[in-house]
């Protein structure tokens, strides 16, 4: 019998995690108040929690670079999570209780995938296991009632061991076998890059007293957010080979936090599409760049082709 079944990406979305975005939208998960803060950033996800809900999608992959693995590309492979996940540089505003379901076929599936590519890969079947805050940040901004599966991806930390290069190419494997792994499946799937841009922060809270003090709040530098603009602009306009041969340079000269793969494994899984992505929102987080951007696969095209 042939494989009749073709699952698709519709589209992927570079989704930030710094932890005071949830903190700032006061869920009843997290444990902190708050009086609000980094409203620009919250209200360019809006856009994506409509749009999911226009879709919805079978499950929401993430790759996320707070779960880090010195061997390989683990994949998230319990049914059922639940548990409270504490941020540990900034526990006084991230205690989050989550409790979420993952799509283990499809989870097993990305993990065979990548090993056939000759990528080391194993699924994580730990039913205790705590999942980290760019995982849960990024996926709650997205989807806060959390009635989609997930799957999330470990980071290998090979880029902060080998050349940068070496790593992002095991990225663009991992996202081939992300891709092969969804159409066998038969799913439809939407990825996020849990990512900020530029990634140097301020040393200190600005004011202890008040984290949300959006008076204190601006970019890190202004190189900083000159190399975020650069590297927004290459996105919005589609010219995704120049957004590639740029990446490494961005990485080194604004310590980016794409250096831990998200995005090129995202654009990989999507065949590296020449789609205009759309900038939602960019903002500061503690001096960081970030923003929230849509590449949309429906747009254009049903989503990827083998
Ligand atoms: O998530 C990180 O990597 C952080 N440093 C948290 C704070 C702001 C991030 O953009
Ligand atoms: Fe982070």
């Amino acid at each position: 019998m042939p494989n009749l079944k073709h699952g698709q990406i519709l589209g992927g979305w570079l989704a930030p995690h710094p932890p005071h975005l949830v903190y700032a939208e006061n869920p009843t998960q997290n444990e902190p108040r708050s009086r609000g803060g980094w409203e620009v950033l919250r209200w360019g996800y809006d856009h994506c929690r409509t749009k999911l809900k226009e879709q919805r999608p079978d499950v929401i992959l993430v790759h996320t670079p707070h779960w880090q693995t010195t061997v390989g590309h683990d994949v998230l492979a319990v049914p059922k999570l639940s548990g409270l996940s504490v941020d540990p540089i900034f526990p006084h505003l991230f205690r989050y209780r989550f409790d979420l379901q993952v799509d283990v076929e499809l989870a097993l599936g990305i993990s065979a995938e990548a090993r056939k590519l000759g990528l080391t890969s194993k699924p994580m079947t730990n039913p205790d296991f705590r999942v980290d805050y760019g995982t849960i940040t990024s996926l709650h901004m997205m989807n806060p009632n959390w009635d989609i599966p997930i799957i999330a991806l470990s980071s290998n930390n090979s880029p902060y061991f080998h050349d940068t290069k070496v790593a992002q190419d095991e990225m663009i494997k991992l996202g081939i076998a992300t891709k092969n792994a969804v159409i066998q499946s038969g799913k439809r799937v939407v990825l996020a890059a849990s990512n900020s841009l530029s990634h140097l922060h301020f040393s200190a809270e600005p004011n202890p007293e008040l984290p949300e003090d959006m008076s204190r709040e601006h970019v890190f530098s202004q190189s900083q957010y000159e190399w975020d603009v650069r590297v927004l602009n290459l996105m919005r306009s589609g010219d995704v080979h120049g957004l590639m041969s740029i990446m490494p340079q961005f990485i080194d000269e604004a310590c980016a936090e794409v250096k831990a793969g998200g995005l090129t494994w995202m654009l990989s899984a999507m065949d590296f599409p020449k789609t205009p992505a759309q900038v939602h929102a960019y903002g500061n987080v503690i001096g960081t760049g970030n923003a929230v951007v849509e590449w949309d696969l429906t747009s254009h095209k049903k989503g990827i082709t083998p």
